[in-house]
């Protein structure tokens, strides 16, 4: 879809005015997603505008391998959501939609009610550049989202590649959905989104409850491990749990992430999955981790954007386009240590070789 020749009005975006409102979050997402340099400028105008109105939603990522159940489960939590009063947007970061073109139409069928509803918004994966680029997209959308009143934004990703990494990053609240064999298959279970995860939840529990069990048990106990050895935060908040009551330690109170069991398909148990998200906030809320993910994740954001900028202006740069072959196929053999080539290569673009 080309950018609309119409500009969006921030009035239009902060209009709870149902269809209006809908197609003015549509053309600035689309707005944002172009790669025209006067278009890049209208949505930086934009975005500038919306920030006082952004940051009020609760963000939630969630993933999880292909075919685990997300898009049931965000159904089922969406329309839950609703029903309680708040309105859903719901993000895609697929990072084979870069390859294919995108996963939309499998997306909207999963999701039947909740993308015809008036008080969700569903919008799929930018469908292409690289995954930084997509996340980019992702974020600002996020954004437009949360100025519209979206109080709950979703953010879904699919359990392959870097994607988990990008959507924890962006989010207050990082959830990995398993089957009810992931238990039996810990090897299976990469180490490094598992650190990433809030909470693990075994969805499909409804067709093997004792599976269910197992993996909800296995996984608890795997979780505290790689606490013990991999993400700091978790360390700490087992420390805390162990400390002696009434200690200095104790009286700390950290999140420790947890397993629960669901069924997306019946919809049962996304209640005591609600509660275990407000449980998760207000205790990030009370120990001021809520707002320093936030601000971390804004700066990490900041520099990852500044270095791909600079890496695009670099390779962009007419002496630099000149010696690049050159200098690659030269390390490549082994001609040229890589450093040297590298520090070359600046020098040329800083205008001095
Ligand atoms: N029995 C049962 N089936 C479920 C449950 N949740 C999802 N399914 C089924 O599992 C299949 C895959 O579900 P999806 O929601 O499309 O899974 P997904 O993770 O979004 O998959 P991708 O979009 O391909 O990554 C569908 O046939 C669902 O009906 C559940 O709780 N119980
Ligand atoms: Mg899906």
């Amino acid at each position: 879809m080309p950018p609309a020749k119409t500009p969006v009005t921030v009035d239009a975006l902060l209009a709870d005015d149902g269809p209006p409102q809908r197609r003015a979050i549509a053309k600035a997402i689309t707005l944002l997603e172009s790669t025209r340099a006067d278009h890049r400028a209208q949505a930086d105008e934009l975005l500038t505008a919306l920030l006082p109105h952004t940051g009020k939603s609760f963000r939630l990522g969630i993933s999880g391998v292909p075919g685990v159940g997300k898009s049931t489960f965000i159904e089922t939590l969406g329309l839950f959501l609703i029903g309680q009063g708040h309105r859903v947007a719901v993000l895609t970061i697929d990072p084979s939609s870069t390859v294919s073109g995108g996963s939309i139409l499998g997306d909207k069928t999963r999701m039947e009610h909740l993308s015809v509803h008036e008080r969700a918004y569903i919008r799929p994966s930018p469908s292409s550049g690289t995954l930084g680029g997509v996340a980019e997209k992702t974020r600002e959308a996020m954004l437009v989202c949360e100025a519209a009143g979206y109080d709950i934004v979703i953010v879904e990703t699919v359990g392959v590649g870097q994607s988990e990494t990008a959507v924890s990053g962006m989010t207050d609240m990082f959830v990995l959905l398993q089957l009810p064999n992931a238990g039996d298959d810990l090897q299976a279970i990469k180490k490094g989104v598992m650190e990433l995860a809030d909470l693990v939840v075994i969805n499909k529990a409804d067709i093997d409850k004792d599976a269910a069990t197992r993996a909800q048990a296995q996984i608890t106990s795997a979780l505290r491990l790689f606490g013990h050895h991999g993400n700091p935060a978790h360390a700490q908040a087992i420390h805390a749990a162990h400390a002696t009551p009434g200690s200095p330690e104790a009286e700390v109170r950290f999140w420790l992430p947890r397993v629960i069991q669901l069924s997306a398909l019946l919809g049962t148990g996304v209640d005591a999955f609600w509660d275990a998200v407000l449980q998760f906030k207000s205790l990030q809320a009370a120990n001021g981790r809520f707002a320093s993910r936030r601000e971390k994740q804004a700066l990490a954001w900041m520099w990852e954007r500044i270095d791909a900028g600079l890496k695009q202006a670099f390779r962009q740069h007419p002496r630099v386009r000149e010696l690049l072959p050159q200098a690659v196929a030269q390390v490549a053999a082994g001609r040229l240590p890589a450093s040297t080539a590298a520090r070359q290569l600046l020098a040329a673009q800083a205008g001095q070789a």
